[in-house]
């Protein structure tokens, strides 16, 4: 049972460093790995008395860095649907971390306990999990260390996916979901995507850059179940050697250098498909090498656009259109091009940057598609639209096969989270449905050259950002003359924002040229510095 003399006796096994300031951002708290231990015991304590506080639902940690270097971690909080943590929790999770002493640590938990009225004679229950980083087996131990002195029930989920993660919790609270487990996951998604592709001519091997990650783990199990209805070639895959997670590999690196790792140099051949994941799984970029041996990099704007399109088109033939309106949420990184051609088909939003955010807004339509340029997203289907789908009565037997589809890509899809894996079936399928190679799916639109730059401020709290992280209110002035500058560029847009998970500035510009979009971001990082 909950006690918090076990917890100030197990606290001092894991106390505070002294002058380090945590703080719960857009990825849960995230710095160098061993910086992390009082942090992760802390949030074992908090996960506990969020289970309670949701009639002893399941709560999720994952402890991973993503995308970021090998000597990083971090831990983000997993709610009972397996969404984001709420935020106004946010601000618990950073007071706890911050307690400089023990005795301090047994004050704040008492406080959070009085003001979120938390029963703590309640049972708990939290499900982690890690990726593959070397700090991340005694983090878990700390983390074991937390759930234990808050009494409640900790289950192992091992090392895996950030994703899996968030669908074990979902899995755990709704029965109707599916299987709690990682099996059940598997062929959840399996199953669906051989449905979904059943009668189609075969698809052409894709190679998949593991980024040295867990990802490689789920991977070839993913490959394991698809068995011969599609074939992937695994590269980057060496989870155990020392410095090359993420390393020149993986969907960050594919994303912010526009070019294909050098491990996977002629490794693919012309127009053949290959995709990036990240650390932990949960981003996806898609690329080939075009017939001139050009790079051509599909990021998550153009999964948005190819998945948001065959979705319409699939609600229309299943006779649907009036009852299920899609939509797509989008941020400031949304390439313009892409903007355009999802606007001229369906509804777009624009939220600030961050996947609460997104899937709050994709919420809000009956089906949302929302993806980061960054590649992470997925495909949210309200719980109206589940039924409209059951109720639904085809009047033809091509409305029956249309209808058919949506309901397996509701089940492809994992809807608690962006989730790599998912997403790349979910692409497969699209392009087998429409029978494209990377070539047409390209072609949807071009593109505007584009150029992220980050700056290193003195203080990035002084940049504060009103719609939608496209303009400035703070530094003064600032945005004016960013007006005046971005005028001269053809095609040119820009926006400066502070980073949610590093202490800089990033300043984004695109323009009709590539020289254009990268004097247009030296320019504004000039002014910014
Ligand atoms: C985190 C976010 C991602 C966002 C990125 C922005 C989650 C799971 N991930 O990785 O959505 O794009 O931060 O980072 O929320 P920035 O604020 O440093 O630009
Ligand atoms: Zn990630």
């Amino acid at each position: 049972p909950f006690n918090l003399d076990n917890i100030a006796a197990l606290s001092n096994q894991h106390p505070k460093p002294t002058y380090y300031q945590y703080q719960y951002g857009t990825a849960g708290f995230r710095t160098l790995g061993d910086r992390l231990d009082s942090v992760v015991f802390r949030i074992g304590i908090l996960a506990a008395l969020r289970s309670m506080k949701h009639n002893s639902h399941a709560i999720g940690v994952m402890v991973t860095a993503s995308h970021n270097p090998e000597q990083d971690n971090g831990v983000k909080l997993i709610d009972p649907r397996g969404e984001m943590l709420e935020a106004s929790w946010e601000v618990h999770a950073t007071t706890i971390a911050n307690a400089r002493t023990t005795e301090e640590l047994v004050n704040v938990i008492q406080h959070i306990i009085d003001v979120v009225n938390i029963d703590t004679t309640r049972p708990a229950v939290v499900i982690y999990g890690r990726d593959t980083r070397p700090t991340g087996e005694s983090l878990v131990a700390a983390l074991q260390d937390g759930i234990r002195a808050a009494g409640a029930d900790g289950r192992d989920a091992g090392i895996t996916t950030t994703p899996i993660i968030h669908y074990l919790v979902r899995a755990t609270n709704s029965k109707d979901f599916g299987e709690p487990t990682e099996i059940g996951y598997y062929t959840k998604m399996t199953d669906a995507f051989k449905k979904l592709v059943a009668g189609r001519p075969k698809i052409s091997p894709l190679l998949v850059d593991c980024a040295n990650g867990v990802g490689y783990i789920a991977a070839d199990k993913v490959k394991k179940y698809l068995g011969d209805t599609l074939s992937l070639i695994l590269e980057n895959t060496s989870t155990a050697t020392a410095g090359a997670l993420n390393n020149s590999c993986g969907a960050d690196y594919v994303k912010t250098t526009q070019r294909l790792p050098p491990s996977l140099n002629g490794k693919l051949t012309p127009v053949q498909r290959g995709c990036s994941l990240d650390g932990d799984a949960d981003r996806l970029i898609y690329f080939y090498i075009d017939e001139k041996r050009q790079f051509r990099m599909l990021d998550g704007d153009k999964i948005a656009s190819l998945v948001a399109t065959f979705i319409v088109d699939l609600v229309r033939a299943a006779g649907l259109q009036g009852q299920i309106k899609v939509g797509t949420v989008q941020t400031a990184y949304a390439n313009g091009s892409s903007t355009k051609f999802l606007a001229q088909r369906l509804p777009v939003k624009c939220v600030p940057t961050g996947v609460k955010y997104l899937h709050h807004a994709a919420e809000s339509f009956d089906v949302g598609v929302y993806f980061e340029a960054n590649g992470h997203g997925t495909v949210l289907f309200s719980r109206n639209t589940q039924e409209t789908l059951e109720k639904h009565e085809p009047k033809t037997p091509a409305q029956q096969t249309a209808l058919n589809h949506i309901i397996n890509l509701t089940k492809l899809i994992n809807q608690t989270v962006g989730d790599a894996l998912s997403d790349m079936l979910l692409v497969e399928v699209v392009l087998a449905h429409r029978s494209y190679t990377g070539v047409e799916w390209d072609s949807l639109y071009t593109d505007l050259p584009n150029r992220l730059v980050k700056v290193v401020v003195n203080d990035r709290n002084a940049f504060v950002t009103t719609d939608a992280e496209r303009r400035l209110v703070s530094p003064p002035l600032l945005q004016q003359r960013i007006d005046e500058l971005v005028l001269k560029y053809d095609g040119g847009r820009t926006f400066v924002r502070p980073s949610g998970t590093e202490d800089v500035v990033r300043v984004y510009a695109e323009a009709s040229t590539r020289v254009q979009a990268d004097d247009l971001a030296y320019r504004i990082a000039g002014m910014v510095y």
